[in-house]
């Protein structure tokens, strides 16, 4: 028989008892470990409360399927409050990230077909192509500046830079020039702003942010700053390309970006596409440069892997005459590389939805309305779903067993990431160009921790060393 709701292990009627065990174990920069260790103790369901919100979380691929299976047309995950407050503070629109019901829809169906559809995959290629070669070529000048026939460093701030040079020139069809010596301090401020928008997140998940703001909080405080940050520099370029475009509106057959396409589209208000270019924008950079590195990170610690994806990848250059669309279809490890990278180093610790019916996991029932989390971190770690977890083994992705359900990095169906074509695509040609330039080595060989903020990142400062191949 199908056990009751309130029969599901964990530790859910002391609420505060809870957050204060939270608080003694550091929880805030540790959930992903407390999850494992949660799954450890409970088995593959648990029932939670920390804070003010109360979830069910499970780590299998089967529950999994049967969550999405249950997520109704109007796809919900848990409310970031502090984002929505900070829009209804300063009174600005909800972008795609933030709406919900079919307000959300109508957005997201305009918003796919011009930033996810196969139709842009072709456009957006080149544009990432030019950004990443020129990233190479700033490598190429820092090993020659460093002397030594190699650059030893710590790769994060530049891997921002590139990834925000990327994003920026898919939205808005132009360059900043952010991989040139003088960097715009306002860029520079951009990216700051995104690192402490989301750092002061993880407090307010667990304190409501209205608490915090009437008491006048510094964390509240802190989150405002950064917001406003990065909602100017969007403003900034959104009205630097509204202006063009009604000063030259038909300006010839190149591809005008994201932004524009929209604009001349006119399906949504000028308010709607704001709100939305402003999230992809702040979306693009910390996601897919920290993807990067944990990649380039690994790839040090593995020489013959890193030797057999070049393998691939100058085997697909020659057949596809350097076509990049077409290279990309003749590199499945690569591929496979970058799911491994997130199977171990997930951006987002967990998928949640409201399930909009009742269902049934691991024997208990769930009312309609509940909170699910999936743990994509444990998940990713867990030896009965991933034969030797610890291992990162890329080929474990080529089509050999099934993957039902398990690569999950950039959640599923219609609520998935919006900007999962081009991170795919800039992560994928960023790698290329790199493989075929350079080889990663690492010093010691320490483990390297995540920390939480709000996205997983490392702990540390990851130091590689770039030489020449
Ligand atoms: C949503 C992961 C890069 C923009 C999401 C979600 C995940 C995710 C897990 C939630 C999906 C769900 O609930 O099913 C990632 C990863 C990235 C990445 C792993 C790179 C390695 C990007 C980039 C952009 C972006 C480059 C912008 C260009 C968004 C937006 C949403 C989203 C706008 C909300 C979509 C909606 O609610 O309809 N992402 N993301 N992401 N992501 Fe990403
Ligand atoms: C964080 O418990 C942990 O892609 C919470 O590009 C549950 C939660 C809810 C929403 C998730 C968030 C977690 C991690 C960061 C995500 C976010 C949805 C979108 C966002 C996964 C798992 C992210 C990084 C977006 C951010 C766009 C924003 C900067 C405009």
């Amino acid at each position: 028989a199908v056990q009751p709701f309130n029969e599901i292990p964990g530790q859910w009627r002391n609420s505060v008892a809870n957050l204060y065990m939270f608080w003694r174990m550091d929880g805030l920069r540790n959930i992903h470990r407390i999850m494992l260790h949660n799954f450890n103790k409970y088995g593959p369901i648990y029932r939670e409360k920390v804070g003010y919100y109360e979830s069910v979380n499970i780590i299998k691929p089967e529950d999994a399927a049967v969550l999405f299976k249950a997520e109704g047309h109007y796809p919900k995950r848990l409310r970031v409050e502090a984002w929505t407050s900070y829009r209804d503070y300063r009174n600005r629109k909800y972008g795609v990230l933030l709406k919900d019901g079919e307000d959300w829809k109508s957005n997201r169906i305009v918003l796919n077909k011009e930033v996810i559809s196969p139709k842009v995959q072709g456009t957006f290629a080149p544009l990432l192509d030019e950004v990443s070669q020129d990233f190479v070529a700033r490598v190429y000048k820092k090993i020659e500046r460093s002397g030594q026939n190699e650059w030893t460093t710590d790769l994060s701030h530049e891997l921002f830079k590139f990834a925000l040079e990327s994003v920026s020139h898919v939205l808005y069809g132009e360059r900043l020039g952010l991989l040139l010596d003088y960097i715009d301090p306002d860029a520079q401020h951009f990216i700051d702003c995104i690192t402490l928008m989301f750092k002061t997140t993880t407090p307010m998940l667990y304190v409501p942010p209205a608490l915090l703001r009437h008491t006048g909080a510094k964390v509240w405080k802190d989150h405002v700053e950064a917001w406003d940050g990065i909602f100017n520099q969007a403003d900034r370029c959104i009205q630097t390309i509204y202006r063009q475009l009604r000063k030259n509106p038909d300006a010839g057959e190149k591809y005008p970006g994201v932004l524009a396409s929209l604009l001349m589209l006119d399906k949504l208000s000028i308010e709607d596409i704001k709100a939305s270019i402003t999230e992809l924008m702040a979306g693009g950079v910390d996601t897919t440069s920290i993807t990067l590195l944990w990649t380039l990170y690994e790839l040090a610690r593995h020489p013959d892997l890193q030797e057999e994806i070049r393998a691939e990848i100058s085997a697909a250059r020659i057949s596809s005459k350097g076509d990049v669309v077409q290279m990309l279809k003749m590199v499945p490890l690569l591929k496979g590389t970058l799911k491994e990278t997130l199977r171990l180093h997930p951006v987002a610790v967990s998928l949640q939805r409201y399930i909009t019916e009742d269902i049934v996991l691991q024997n208990y029932h769930i009312p309609a309305g509940t909170l699910v989390q999936l743990g994509l971190y444990a998940m990713g770690r867990n030896h009965r779903i991933f034969p030797h977890p610890e291992q990162y083994r890329p080929s474990r992705w080529l089509r050999t067993q099934s993957h039902y359900f398990r690569s999950l990095g950039f959640g599923f169906g219609p609520r998935q990431c919006l900007g999962r074509r081009i991170a795919e695509n800039e992560m994928q040609i960023f790698l290329i160009h790199m493989l075929e330039n350079f080889r990663f080595e690492k010093q010691r060989q320490v483990e390297a921790k995540s920390t939480f903020e709000l996205i997983l990142l490392p702990e540390k400062p990851i130091i590689l060393t770039i030489k020449p191949l």
